[in-house]
């Protein structure tokens, strides 16, 4: 455990230094209007910080959308997208605040950071930072990981090439990132990872677990690509049709950002 005496509010930039130094969307919370017409993380993502960049309060906070509400329609509509941040994600952020209520080593870090240190956290709030902390690190990942018909772009040929090593093509890539989404029974997410020799697999994991957990979630590498396959996230549109809504999915996945976590 860490020593919290020790600590106060002020950690230096190392200490939170994310994770995945060389990827990250974390300027999805600074993603104003101002970088949303462009083929949305392209600019975001160089260079890319994982999630939440340098915290200038101890509490995590709700990131806006690189895009409107509706840009993803059809596909997803509106509504879903609005209740599903304001409403879901908010929740998330909301008891991870009141999780690490006290606990100022904690609040220091990034939340790739809590993901990934999840092992060490104090019984009396693992639950709760396992559910919130992974809650807030998968939908910040997720609303990233799309971006509006036509402007995600495609595989990069060395993603291109792993997705095909792995699993025969792209195509045969996304009909089994799908099956995993569809077989995950009740709620959780589908995961694209990459391992530490650049080879890429698929895995899923329940509730708002993901990856980067180790000692919860093992046998993964890091996640490149995540898709929510909570009910929250089709429901309005989709009702229980799963499989429709994974199979329209690709039409509004972020290759530019999949491409940069892959890189
Ligand atoms: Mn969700």
């Amino acid at each position: 455990m860490h020593d919290e005496s020790q600590h106060s509010t002020t950690h230096d930039v190392p200490s939170r230094r994310d994770f995945l130094s060389s990827v990250g969307l974390g300027a999805i919370a600074a993603a104003t209007a101002t970088s949303v017409t462009h083929s949305v993380l392209a600019d975001t993502l160089t260079p890319l910080h994982l999630l939440p960049q340098e915290k200038t309060t101890m509490a995590f906070t709700l990131p806006e959308l690189p895009y409107a509400e509706n840009a993803l329609e059809p596909t997803i509509d509106a509504l879903t997208m609005n209740i599903h941040r304001t409403k879901h994600h908010n929740a998330y952020v909301t008891n991870l605040n009141k999780a690490l209520d006290g606990h100022p080593t904690l609040q220091a870090m990034s939340i790739d950071e809590i993901c990934l240190n999840i092992s060490t956290m104090p019984d009396s709030i693992k639950t709760a930072v396992r559910n919130n902390g992974g809650g807030h690190w998968n939908h910040s990942m997720y609303w990233a990981w799309m971006a509006p018909k036509g402007s995600g772009g495609a595989p990069s040929p060395a993603l291109s090439a792993a997705l095909a090593k792995a699993f025969g093509s792209v195509e045969e890539f996304k009909v089994k990132f799908a099956a995993a989404g569809v077989g995950r029974f009740g709620s959780g997410w589908a995961w694209l990872c990459k391992n530490a020799d650049g080879t890429v697999a698929i895995c899923s994991t329940a509730n708002q677990d993901n990856p980067l957990m180790k000692g919860i979630v093992d046998g993964c590498g890091t996640p490149i690509l995540g898709c929510d396959v909570w009910e929250h996230a089709y429901y309005l549109h989709y009702q229980n049709r799963r499989p429709d809504y994974l199979a329209a999915w690709w039409d509004v996945v972020n290759w530019n950002a999949v491409n940069a976590l892959y890189a």
